[in-house]
């Protein structure tokens, strides 16, 4: 049996649904002596250091985890968890860590986006019982802004770089602690927690040890869900957002089975986009929260869900914030939450005040689940222009002139699914989100949407060079090619498709063929 060590301050589902997968039973720590009784205890840290060990303190946990540590039984901590074991943080400075390891947390200061989100590789330094099974060279799911920095190299199990050298997993006789998410990391993470479970496990050093590894570009499967005219929740998927074929909503798949395959199949990602979300209260959609109760238990990559997240009052009159909505969504299994619409009107009104309000839904979701667990999805539709001068906006030149031979363009934010177009540019939402704590822009295009003509570079181009967080491309992919472009020609860290999938026109493996040896990717 494995203790899991959850204080209650976020989603620690998947690491629970993982463990589960392999056929172990896990108890959650209800109180100081589960603790102190453990056999093995796993330890998922969520949120930010300060909170956390706010959180322990409160709970009396710091004294029983010290124990724990110095007992010698196995110990796994995860991301936060592994921050935990160190004296302090830069993130909370004036606060106390477990101190089992000496050394501190430090913030990422890299020319690179930040937070380092994605799949990225491991040099390993010395023999461990988590590399059972592994040639060296597999790719881990990474997603934080912080890194540890031990004194003692004897402690450094693995380093990866981005931008600098950072150590990303560590080792002190049976305690491990890793700074990536094995839950999160497909096939290869579960092996690692299996070696972590698996009595008996030898300590090994795998035949290929890279002395430097490159963060891979992202493929992410798309899948817009909604409800069809019979009540069916299903798969489907638009034309410029249109997603009616002769008065029907299409219908191309169920949410879990698609969601599942392309998990198989090799998706970095899934995102999930609760399409009709701007008119239905998802707390009221409990289908969607099943669906991604389900799929948690069955996809170990990171999954992202958007749709209808901003505050509500139902028909009884009473409140939900938008925190309260995210909070549902990562409860049921979600590792980010995306904010389309509210992100707009949120946007707005910072412009038109000028100073943050402190409890938006992307300032309040991020204090609490981290930046990188909010996501601001852009709906954008070219307006062309004759001169910059024209419009108060964001305008590029571009080379695709418009229907009157119009030079110029700007990139219009909509809302409502495209329905409503707002009086803000597309690079000024990203700019201002990123601002107010948002971690990841899914950038869509409303004019390639289910297009097949490619990705619009050019909307990449002025989005990804405003912002420094990372940026998702979506919308418009329709061959192989094209994700060699807009990875080559653009800095977008990751790209999105789905009607190519759900299509089968272009398998996700056969995107990843094609792009093996051209660009770092997740085997
Ligand atoms: O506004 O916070 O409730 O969120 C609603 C979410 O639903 C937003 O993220 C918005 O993008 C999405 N959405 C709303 N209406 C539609 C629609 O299609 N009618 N889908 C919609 C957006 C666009 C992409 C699509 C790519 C790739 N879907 O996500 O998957 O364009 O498509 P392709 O590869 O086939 O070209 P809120």
């Amino acid at each position: 049996m494995i203790t899991l060590l959850d204080y209650g301050a976020g989603n620690v589902r998947s690491v629970v649904n993982a463990i589960e997968s392999l056929g172990e039973t896990v108890r959650t720590v209800a109180a100081a002596e589960d603790i102190l009784s453990a056999e093995k205890l796993v330890f998922p840290g969520v949120g930010a250091f300060g909170s956390m060990m706010a959180i322990l303190n409160r709970e009396g946990y710091v004294g029983p985890l010290k124990a724990y540590l110095a007992s010698g039984r196995p110990f796994l901590g995860i991301c936060l968890g592994l921050h935990a074991l160190f004296e302090s943080s830069e993130e909370a400075p004036a606060v106390e860590g477990l101190g089992f390891i000496q050394g501190t947390v430090k913030r990422f200061v890299v020319d690179r986006a930040v937070p380092h989100i994605g799949w990225n590789g491991l040099a390993i330094r010395q023999p461990s019982r988590l590399f059972e099974g592994l040639a060296g060279d597999e790719k881990f799911y990474f997603v934080h802004s912080f890194h540890v920095a031990p004194e003692d190299p004897a402690a450094v199990l693995t380093t990866t770089d981005y931008g600098d050298t950072f150590v990303s997993a560590i080792q002190k006789g049976p305690v491990l602690a890793t700074q990536f998410h094995p839950e999160k990391s497909g096939r290869n993470g579960l092996r690692l927690l299996e070696n972590f479970i698996k009595p008996g496990t030898e300590a090994t050093l795998p035949d290929i040890r890279p002395e430097q590894t490159r963060l891979a570009k992202r493929i992410i499967a798309c899948l817009d869900v909604r409800a069809n005219d019979r009540g069916d929740l299903v798969v489907t998927k638009g034309d410029q957002y249109d997603v009616r074929e002769e008065g029907e909503v299409r219908n191309l798949g169920k949410p879990v089975e698609l969601a599942r395959g392309y998990y198989e199949e090799g998706a970095d990602e899934i995102t999930f986009l609760n399409i009709t979300g701007f008119r239905d209260f998802p707390l009221e959609d409990m289908p969607m929260l099943e669906v991604l109760r389900q799929t948690s238990r069955k996809v170990f990559v990171p999954l992202t869900i958007g749709g209808g997240i901003r505050n509500y009052t139902d028909v009884n009159g009473r409140v939900y914030s938008a925190l309260e909505v995210a909070a549902e969504y990562f409860r049921s299994g979600a590792d980010k939450i995306s904010i389309g619409s509210d992100a707009v009107t949120i946007a707005e009104a910072y412009r038109q005040t000028g100073r943050k309000s402190g409890d938006s839904a992307i300032e309040e979701i991020a204090r609490v689940y981290g930046s990188q667990a909010v996501v601001i999805s852009i709906d954008p539709r070219r307006v062309y222009v004759h001169h910059p001068a024209d419009v108060d906006h964001h305008v590029i030149e571009t080379a695709l002139p418009g229907p009157e031979g119009q030079k110029y363009c700007w990139y219009q934010c909509t809302v409502k699914g495209g329905r409503e177009g707002r009086d803000l540019d597309a690079v000024t939402l990203a700019r201002v989100c990123e601002e107010l704590g948002a971690g990841e822009i899914l950038l869509n295009c409303i004019d390639r949407d289910g297009t097949n003509a490619g990705f619009d570079l050019e909307l990449i181009k002025a989005v990804k060079s405003a912002v420094g967080i990372p940026v998702i491309a979506s919308s418009g992919a329709g061959r192989v090619d094209h994700f060699l472009d807009v990875f080559r020609r653009t800095e977008a860290e990751s790209a999105l498709a789905a009607g190519i999938f759900h299509r089968r026109e272009v398998p996700i493996g056969t995107v990843k063929g094609f792009l093996r040896g051209k660009v770092e990717i997740r085997s």
